[in-house]
């Protein structure tokens, strides 16, 4: 087995930074390059601490602390200056240590504990990377409990249980998922509608600074803004978008940035589409809205401040689901934010439900929800339980 190298915190500048070295030679690279400040040779016995330099032949390059976690993993805390960092990185890698990311270090130190699942494993690689507390909580509920231990009593209920409750379970189990991945990955909230109906405006109260252009000139926007922000319990992205409908010049910038916009609205997880209340309901063409994906849409009606020019009845019905606000002065906006947690569904996500949160997981719960034979379904479950990580 070959011997390990990978920076454990982030990027940029810190206090410290962390080093991890994993395999059999790393206790014979720390020889070659740790000088101990008591000038004894140190033991590097397990649960010890050593102070210290590294040093590259006569160069020094930072005090550190060594410490040592089993026979063939050891922390390297030196200063958090990154060309401090990459300088030890380059000097373990010129002793034999092979590069790797903190995600596949871990992934191997973890694989090496036998009493760990593969759902464990993905589990603890997935939680650092949750965007939201709830999404971290779902992620550890899914070690004990949630996908483990279902995957588990239908191995155990294999002779007996119905092929038909695997398949219906795991229907439910990725219609959960779906949800979930809102609260773990994040959730993208684009915000579309004609020119000047108030998107900018609304992106800009959304997410509490100036951060796109408002003019009352048609066509201001042009390329997408986005900014990250919290609604409720979710952690979103907002796309501002170019204004669709009337080509309001006649250069070939106009159709770039419509055509830009409708693209973004396919990868939406949930769209605004910002009408103005003081304007008729035809604002925005049939063909146009075809477009739109229409199980995602919320149309909200801005400028509520303003005389109402529109009636909601004459909307499509693509279109019925409306909250009226005005952006410009900030009313109804709890309104809006509550529709769209209604929206995304993630309050009634029960946090201990089974879910998945890998793209592996996620492939085989659809094989199973076609499993055609209990033992296709008996080789999937165990796939999903002890299967090969892919990181
Ligand atoms: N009265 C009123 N005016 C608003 C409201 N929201 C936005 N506006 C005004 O409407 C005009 C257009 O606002 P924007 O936010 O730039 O509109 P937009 O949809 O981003 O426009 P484009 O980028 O051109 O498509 C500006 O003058 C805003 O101040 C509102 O709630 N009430
Ligand atoms: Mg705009």
């Amino acid at each position: 087995m070959s011997t390990f190298a990978a920076v454990m915190t982030g990027k940029g500048t810190g206090a410290i930074a962390t080093i991890q070295l994993f395999g059999p030679k790393s206790k014979t690279i720390l020889k070659k390059i740790f000088t101990p400040a008591q000038n004894k040779s140190p033991t590097f016995e397990p649960g010890k601490i050593h102070l210290g330099h590294i040093t590259d032949g006569a160069e020094t390059i930072d005090q550190v602390t060594i410490g040592c976690e089993s026979g063939s993993s050891f922390a390297i805390n030196c200063h958090g200056n990154p060309l401090i960092v990459e300088m030890l990185m380059q000097l373990v890698k010129k002793h034999g240590a092979k590069l790797v990311t903190a995600e596949q270090l871990l992934a191997k130190i973890l694989c090496e504990q036998k009493s760990l699942n593969t759902i464990a494993i993905e589990a603890k690689l997935a939680q650092p990377k949750a965007r939201t507390l709830e999404g971290t909580k779902i992620i550890a509920n899914q070690i004990d409990s949630g996908l483990t231990k279902t995957a588990q009593q239908w191995l155990d209920k294999i002779e007996t249980i119905s092929l038909e409750d695997i398949r219906a379970q795991s229907a439910e189990i990725l219609e959960n998922s779906r949800i979930a991945r809102l609260l773990i990955a994040g959730c993208q909230i684009v915000i579309a509608g004609p020119p000047n109906s108030g998107k900018s405006t609304l992106l800009n109260c959304l997410c509490g600074t100036q951060k796109a252009i408002v003019t009352d000139i048609k066509g201001t926007t042009r390329d997408w803004v986005s900014a990250r922000c919290r609604i409720g319990s979710l952690a979103a992205e907002l796309i501002d978008t170019a204004g669709l409908g009337e080509i309001l010049t006649a250069t070939t910038i106009d159709k770039a940035a419509q055509q830009k916009s409708i693209e973004i609205l396919q990868s939406a997880d949930l769209i605004l589409l910002v009408l103005d209340n003081n304007q008729p309901a035809d604002q925005l063409d049939d063909k146009l809205l075809d477009k739109f994906p229409a199980e995602k849409i919320l149309t909200v009606l801005n400028k509520s401040d303003l005389p109402a020019g529109l009636d909601a009845i004459k909307l499509p019905p693509a279109l019925a689901d409306t909250v009226l606000i005005s952006a410009k002065f900030q009313t109804n906006i709890d309104t809006l934010i509550n529709k769209i947690q209604l929206l995304a569904a993630t309050q009634k996500l029960n946090p201990h439900a089974a879910v998945c949160f890998t793209d592996r997981q996620q492939d085989l719960l659809q094989k199973l929800k076609n499993a055609k034979s209990r033992t296709s379904a008996a080789s999937v479950i165990t796939r999903l339980l002890n299967g090969k990580l892919c990181v």
